[in-house]
């Protein structure tokens, strides 16, 4: 049974405009000049490796930005253009959001629980709400429409509505399956955070955590607490100090509220649990975040695992001379480590593991998926040339005002959907 990764594809919009407090690389690269289109080839380049390794790879679209529609909703009149303008004058900030290209962090998008773990047998998805940041709070209508498009086969899927708005949702990145392949029955380990009074905000609350478990049926679930003092240190989403692949617990030592409970708990559902944890005394959870070496994705190749990673975690020196360590070490079965440049997402605090979504399916599951939404190597090449040609090269703060701008990213997800056979009906547009 395979595991269908799913990466979100960089938006023409990509820009650095420092939306998201408690994203120390966000917060420290506001007003900076981004690249959108180098940012959506690197990631084209993960994809493209993916699809090397083997993993059965597909992508989700980025969401059309500027969103004239949810600003509608904050009393701005006329047509898209006067809509935007009006906003750019009254509220440049509010703007911003309305530009922002945060869906590509698709980790955010929704839950998946794979049918193995789930009562009825089916592939669950709850689309995440997003409600702690204004910005990606308008990102889940389509959303919804997307995974309802890719995964529209009743017999094999259910989609699920956001958890009710009062309780924050952030998806996936708050959320590790261990299993012993990804068709045997997993325990899922819920993340969530809580508010202990630091300023930076716990954004996957309990409560939503408990909603996505019940709704989803899900048999054998933990809820462990992510430690505050990690949220405090800009660790924003559990899947900056944790990430979970097969058996494998990739950690760092300050990544839980209770280390020895959630240890002890999740050491008693899963028996072969193997535990791959930096010292703190190896890695400063400063460094761990700084280079978001937990944000890597984990996967399953051919003879082992393998990490992929952001090239800051090879130029952090504790965290390279750790990872050499783990490599070496015959008792994990983590043997290879990719590095990759995929400097403009991180400079927004997106990393490997944020850009990507993964959805453990049979084959028939996986036979069942709109191929629209799936990649080989020859719809990666397509998807570059594309970019080259219509994604902007450059975004400056005050850019997101010109209408030029906002025609260009237009004309870029046009060109886009045009490429995918996708129509802007199926969306909801
Ligand atoms: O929600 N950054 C995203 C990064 C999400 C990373 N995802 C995971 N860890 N899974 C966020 O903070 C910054 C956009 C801006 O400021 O313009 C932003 O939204």
């Amino acid at each position: 049974m395979p595991e269908l990764n799913l990466d979100g594809l960089v938006g023409p919009s990509h820009n650095y405009a420092g939306l998201s407090l408690g994203n120390l690389a966000a917060t420290k690269n506001a007003g900076g000049v981004s690249a959108p289109r180098k940012a959506a080839l690197q990631g084209l380049a993960k994809m493209r490796l993916l699809v090397s390794l083997g993993v059965p790879q597909g992508l989700l679209l980025p969401q059309r930005r500027p969103n004239a529609r949810w600003l509608r909703g904050f009393g701005f009149e006329g047509d898209d253009a006067a809509v935007l303008a009006a906003c750019w004058r009254e509220d440049p900030e509010l703007l911003a959001a309305a530009v922002s290209a945060s869906s590509m962090w698709v980790a955010n998008a929704a839950t998946v629980s794979p049918a193995a773990d789930c009562a009825d047998g089916k592939t669950h998805f709850t689309v995440a709400n997003l409600v702690s940041m204004p910005h990606r709070s308008q990102e889940w209508p389509e959303t919804m429409a997307q995974l309802q498009l890719a995964f529209a086969d009743p017999e094999h899927f259910a989609v699920h509505w956001p958890v009710a708005p009062g309780f924050g949702d952030e998806g996936a990145a708050n959320h590790m399956r261990f299993a012993e392949a990804p068709d045997a029955p997993g325990v899922e380990a819920f993340v969530f955070g809580a508010k202990m009074g630091g300023a930076f905000p716990a954004r996957q609350h309990v409560r939503a955590s408990q909603a996505v478990a019940r709704s989803h049926g899900v048999m054998r679930a933990a809820f462990v607490q992510q430690a505050d003092r990690a949220i405090q240190a800009g660790a924003f989403h559990n899947d900056v100090v944790a990430v979970s692949n097969g058996l494998v617990l990739f950690a760092h030592e300050e990544a839980f509220e209770d280390r020895a409970g959630a240890l002890e708990q999740l050491r008693a559902r899963v028996p072969g649990l193997v535990l791959v944890e930096a010292p703190s005394a190896d890695v400063p959870l400063a460094d761990a975040i700084s280079s978001y070496v937990f944000n890597a994705a984990l996967v399953t190749v051919g003879d082992g695992m393998a990490l992929i990673l952001p090239k800051e975690a090879e130029e952090t020196p504790s965290v390279w001379r750790w990872l050499q360590r783990v490599q070496q070490d015959p008792d994990n079965p983590i043997r290879h480590l990719h590095v990759l440049d995929l400097r403009e997402s991180m400079k927004n605090g997106g990393g490997p593991a944020c850009l990507r979504l993964r959805v453990p399916l049979s084959d028939a599951a996986l036979a069942a998926v709109d191929a629209r939404f799936l990649l080989d190597a020859a719809k990666i090449d397509r998807l570059e040339r594309l970019v080259e040609r219509w994604w902007p090269e450059a975004i400056a703060p005050d850019d997101l005002g010109k209408p030029e701008l906002w025609a260009a990213c237009g004309a870029a997800h046009d060109a886009l959907l045009g490429e995918l056979g996708i129509s802007a009906d199926e969306l909801g547009y």
